[in-house]
């Protein structure tokens, strides 16, 4: 049975003065809007960013800012439900396309909010994170996790561009975000990508694993895109040809608060993914795809990235019908799965 509860109108403006008066507010008139029935009110809205239209601007943002000006030279993905001026995709989510141009050095620093970068496009650029100069090459994704330094430079001919995910909006409505700069780092012999190439088997030195909390920091295109080949052929029914990106020592999420996945669709194939609590983030690696979130219908093509609220199914459909498309996955699974309230609604 549900009946309407008092309004703020119906009390006299004298009491409700008081009450502002002590710091007080009544309860009532916003009880419904802070626990609305069945469904949580979701500021996130799906939203589609087209790269062919991102790109130019980001290049022009290149020639209009040095990067002595910017540190980093990044137009954020802003979800307009949120108000662009949150610069937040998601609840959790922060998603922003970031230029480095041949020869330029954004410097190091860490911070407290979780990073990654996936990269979109041009080659000859690197993320040294820990000491750990590594590569980025398309497709490739690199943690830079809380507390960690990193500095991005840039060795080759033309720009190279990535997308950058964090933790962002969560960490800094916690009152918990700040940075600190530092020098550049020395580069340090040892690559996790290296040690934890194979899945299954890890480096062990005199008997001990590493007590590092990130012991792999990049995770090469090549490797995830075939370990989704080998799932797809593994076993022809598998309907969600997916990867989680984890710490290979933990097996846990790759970091604490974002979840990291790459997803293949097989030639023309459509999949429902199930209306969960978490809010998502889809980046095309290879391919184009018809992406049905809420009321929007996206033509996601490669490059491309969209989000889509959380407790809403998203349905894919691989618009190639002889070859696979290839998606990179953010979502907030690990923190709403940590704070005990994720759901699947199926
Ligand atoms: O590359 O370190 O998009 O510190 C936002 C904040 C990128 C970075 C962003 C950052 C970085």
């Amino acid at each position: 049975m549900s009946h309407e509860l008092g309004r703020l109108e119906d009390l006299p403006k004298d009491y409700v003065q008081d009450l502002r008066d002590l710091n007080l507010v009544p309860l009532w008139p916003s009880l419904r809007g802070v626990l609305p029935p069945n469904i949580p009110n979701r500021q996130t809205q799906a939203t589609h960013w087209p790269y062919q239209t991102l790109r130019p601007l980001l290049i022009k943002a290149g020639e209009l800012t040095p990067i002595e000006k910017a540190e980093r030279r990044v137009l954020v993905l802003a979800n307009p439900g949120h108000g662009l001026e949150k610069m937040q995709a998601s609840a959790a989510i922060y998603l922003g396309m970031q230029l480095l141009m041949p020869g330029e050095w954004a410097p190091s620093h860490r911070h407290t909010p979780n990073a990654v970068r996936m990269i979109v496009e041009g080659e000859g650029a690197y993320t040294t994170v820990d000491g750990e100069k590594c590569p980025m090459s398309r497709g490739d994704l690199i943690l830079t996790p809380t507390g960690l330094w990193h500095e991005h430079g840039h060795d080759g001919t033309e720009p190279v561009i990535w997308l950058d995910v964090l933790d962002l909006p969560l960490v800094y409505y916690m009152e918990t975000s700040y940075h600190v700069n530092g020098d550049r780092q020395t580069v340090v012999p040892g690559r996790g990508d290296k040690q934890y190439a194979h899945g299954g088997v890890v480096p062990t030195k005199v008997f001990e694993r590493s007590k590092k909390a990130y012991p792999m920091l990049r995770y090469a295109w090549s490797d995830a895109k075939a370990a989704l080949e080998t799932l797809a052929a593994d076993d022809e029914l598998l309907e969600q040809v997916q990867v989680t990106y984890t710490n290979p020592e933990t097996g846990t999420d790759a970091e604490n608060i974002l979840g990291f996945y790459a997803l293949m669709l097989r030639p023309g194939q459509t999949l429902r993914l199930p209306a969960r609590s978490p809010a998502q983030v889809f980046h095309v690696i290879e391919g184009s795809v018809k992406a049905q979130i809420t009321n929007s219908n996206f033509t996601i093509v490669a490059a491309d990235t969209c989000c889509a609220p959380g407790y809403e199914a998203v349905t894919l459909v691989n618009l190639q019908q002889d070859k696979a498309t290839f998606l990179f996955i953010a979502d907030e699974s690990p923190l709403h799965r940590k704070l005990g309230v994720y759901e699947n609604r199926g």
